[in-house]
């Protein structure tokens, strides 16, 4: 083997490892942001002036995100837990809650009170 060809084959495989690094890193960076995220056990879309689905049926310790599909602002105000409301969602954006407790969330939007939907949280089997 000629030192040229030695040195054409070190140059190859050195670039397959840097390679390989570049796609390494790019994969780990990418996914950190979900890891601050909890599992998503259904998600809500909030679109022509309706919850879809309107009525969910999750495990306790499940996590619900809504996203505001509409071309209007809506809010998410729980009847029985007053102190559970996602604050005002402006078109595009999302809102998650975590359900620790076993029960029946009813909500509606208080711009739109119409607008209602209901989370049923049932014990883990
Ligand atoms: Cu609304």
């Amino acid at each position: 083997m000629t030192r040229s060809r030695l040195l054409l084959i070190l140059a190859a495989a050195l670039a397959v490892v840097l390679s390989l690094t570049v796609i390494a890193c790019g994969s780990s960076s990418s996914s950190s942001p979900d890891e601050d995220l909890p599992a998503i056990a259904a998600t809500v879309h909030i679109a022509d002036g309706r919850f879809d689905p309107r009525d969910l049926d999750i495990e306790v310790g499940g996590t619900v995100m809504w996203i505001n599909d509409d071309v209007a602002s809506h809010d998410l105000q729980f009847i029985d837990t007053p102190k559970l409301y996602s604050g005002v969602m402006e078109p595009t954006k999302s809102w998650i809650h975590t359900f620790d407790r076993v029960g029946t969330y009813e909500y509606y939007c208080e711009f739109h009170n119409t607008l209602k939907g209901t989370v049923v949280v049932h014990a883990a089997p």
